[in-house]
């Protein structure tokens, strides 16, 4: 992985340019052409792909695909004799390209497009200042706690701005969820190529959708290039925070290798993540069964479950992963299902990236850049409609609108054609709340194969107990070798099990009561110089971008506070209560009306009455309200 890669030039001989366009990504290579020839004519309506991503090449037939193959060839190699340099896109070619992409105007868009397809070099979301610049003087420093993908970047754009910066790590590697989730077949669900940082991308991800090996891989060598690995301390954890009035400093309680610790920090960013502290079920007699039980991201990988009995328990992200990869090594896998999982079309969910991906990255100047707007794009509009209950549908458990009818129809008919052959299992693997109540999953085809396997049984009934012999489900008994529990994790319960005390003694999770609220997800008020990444209602659900995407948004936001602290000479720097109330009000009115806290069906998007973890507008929304810290919203002192 390198952070930027200068570009190789593109061959003279045109036989060679056609044979390396074979692996490209046709949308993306099109509007590349566009791009740097500046002609816009190969960017023709009956080459617009019909969908977003169902399909790869966006659906297009072969008669199209070789036509746009066709076109692009001959465009690039008039534009590689002509010798002209690529340059960034003016702003109505940008609007035309990307018109032509998203199949409507993307005039409100282009600040953020232009983001988007920005150079990784070019960097727009890097701090524009340092420490020195504003305040020299300043005797400031930031803790980061966690160092997964949102604390090494967060770590990473202080060391930009010159902010001393301490990251500490419970575990005793990098990574976060990705070193801890180590069940087999742990893979990212977004596409890989979007999976990193905007700025330092890799040209050389295996798959469309990388294991977790990858990106826990991309995720140390960052670590390193970028140097945050000498900031942090492994195998520290922070247990308490508590805000001193009048040194005006957080203090931290540590437990760290030598015992327990503390330390003192000017301020605190929290990248302690959403999916951290595993989620047991509260099933009655749970811890009564007497052979190796465990939860899926506490895998122990010193029991041997080859020709085992083995009960999995949930049928979330992770089961959806680990079960095929169990079937066929275990003797039988007992799946016990509450809620099945809605199932998106991803044919080309398991399949390496093609052969000429790589060098099409690494030669073809902006292909990288469109071909991750190309992965980013389809959630800035449209697919955030299609959660939004209209209250004169009027609303059911079988869909919250007239566009969530067609959305199901389309899912629907996509299981339907993997069961023609298996009428009882459809009943049973058809959800019964509407898509986007839960995390929608990738599908090609694997997780209903493995359902219809001899050796693997649906459980639908629901778990009544755990014995010592297995689980009882419906008044059945299952008696099984080992239990996994993939019943995901406490989403709602932010920054536990940490204890934060704020401004005169304030406690965060007493404050908080139960339903864990800050503004843009980063600033609760009495918590000064407390920031969150990835905190209350920031998880995005399909709408266009990545989780690392929203990361990289808050960070910016971050350090934008940050610069008006030392810019004005200030100490502190904090949300003002009444704006806080007012956005999470505006977020909480909003939630209401979506698919996951009007459903019934429950999970982790939603405690019954509200969302604590889910951003209920568009990537775009996130993006425009964190691209500056307001110092209207905020109270310096
Ligand atoms: O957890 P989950 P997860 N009896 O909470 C069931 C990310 N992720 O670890 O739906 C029976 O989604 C529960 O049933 P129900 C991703 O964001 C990403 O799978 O509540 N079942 C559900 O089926 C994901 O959304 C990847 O009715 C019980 C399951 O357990 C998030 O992590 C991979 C039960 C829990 O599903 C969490 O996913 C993995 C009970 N008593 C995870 N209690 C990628 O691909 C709970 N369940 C990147």
């Amino acid at each position: 992985m390198a952070f930027t890669r200068p570009l190789r030039p593109i061959p003279d001989d045109n036989d060679t340019l056609r044979r390396r366009l074979a692996g490209a990504e046709l949308p993306a290579l099109l509007m590349t052409v566009a791009h740097l020839t500046g002609d816009t004519s190969v960017l023709r309506d009956e080459l617009r792909a019909p969908g977003w991503l169902f399909a790869p090449q966006g659906g297009l037939t072969p008669v199209q695909q070789h036509e746009a193959r066709r076109l692009a060839l001959a465009a690039l190699a008039r534009w590689r004799d002509r010798g002209e340099p690529a340059a960034p896109p003016a702003p109505e070619l940008l609007r035309a390209i990307t018109t032509w992409a998203m199949g409507s105007d993307t005039g409100d868009l282009l600040p953020l497009l232009a983001e988007e397809i920005a150079l990784p070099e070019d960097d727009p979301k890097a701090p524009g200042w340092t420490l020195d610049e504003l305040r020299p003087d300043a005797d400031f420093d930031v803790a980061v706690i966690g160092a997964g993908f949102s604390g090494l970047l967060a770590a990473h754009r202080l060391a930009q701005a010159g902010v001393p910066v301490v990251v500490y790590e419970k575990n005793p590697g990098v990574g976060g969820t990705w070193f801890e989730n180590t069940y087999p077949g742990c893979r990212t669900d977004v596409a890989s190529h979007l999976y990193n940082y905007s700025f330092a991308p890799r040209a050389d991800w295996p798959d469309h959708f990388c294991r977790r090996e990858t990106v826990l891989d991309y995720l140390r060598d960052f670590a390193k290039e970028s140097g945050v690995a000498d900031r942090i301390r492994f195998a520290t954890e922070v247990t308490a925070l508590r805000w001193d009035d009048t040194g005006r400093r957080w203090h931290l309680a540590l437990r760290g290798p030598g015992g327990a610790g503390a330390a003192t920090h000017r301020a605190v960013i929290s990248a302690v993540g959403q999916l951290n502290r595993p989620l047991l079920p509260a099933v009655e007699g749970i811890g009564s069964f007497t052979g190796p039980a465990f939860h899926s991201a506490a895998w122990d990988h010193s029991v041997d479950l080859a020709a085992k009995r083995v009960a999995v328990v949930g049928t979330g992200a992770s089961a959806f992963q680990l079960v095929p990869e169990l079937a066929g090594t275990a003797a039988e896998v007992v799946v016990f299902q509450r809620n099945p999982p809605w199932l998106r079309p991803t044919p080309h969910y398991h399949e390496p990236m093609p052969e000429s991906a790589e060098w099409l990255l690494t030669h073809l100047p902006y292909y990288a850049q469109w071909y991750r707007f190309w992965l980013f794009a389809p959630g800035l509009r449209g697919i955030l409609d299609g959660w939004i209950v209209d209250h004169g549908h009027p609303p059911t458990e079988r869909a919250v609108s007239a566009l969530n009818e067609r959305l199901r129809a389309s899912l629907l008919a996509a299981m339907e054609a993997q069961l023609t052959d298996a009428p009882v299992l459809r009943e049973a693997v058809v959800p019964r709340y509407p898509v986007g109540a839960k995390r929608v999953l990738r599908d090609d085809g694997t997780w209903l194969a493995t359902l219809k396997r001899d050796d693997v049984r649906l459980v639908t009934a629901p778990v009544d107990r755990e014995t010592p012999d297995g689980l009882v489900a419906g008044g059945e008994e299952f008696a099984v070798d080992a239990i996994v529990y993939a019943t995901g994790f406490q989403a709602s319960r932010f920054l536990t099990p940490m204890k934060v005390t704020g401004e005169h003694g304030l406690d965060l999770h007493e404050h908080w009561a139960g339903a864990p609220r800050a503004h843009l997800g980063i600033s609760v008020p009495h918590f000064p110089n407390l920031f969150c990444l990835y905190g209350p209602n920031t998880n995005l659900v399909g709408q266009g971008g990545s989780i690392v995407y929203f990361s990289e948004c808050a960070t910016a936001y971050v350090l934008d506070a940050i610069r008006l602290l030392l810019a004005r000479g200030a100490d502190t720097v904090q949300v003002r209560e009444d704006v806080h109330d007012a956005y999470n009000a505006w977020v909480d009115a909003a939630s209401a009306d979506r698919a996951w806290v009007w459903s019934r069906a429950g999970g982790w998007y939603t405690d019954g009455t509200r969302s604590a973890t889910n951003w209920p507008f568009s990537a775009a929304e996130y993006w425009e309200r964190t691209r500056h810290a307001d110092p209207d919203d905020l109270l310096l002192g």
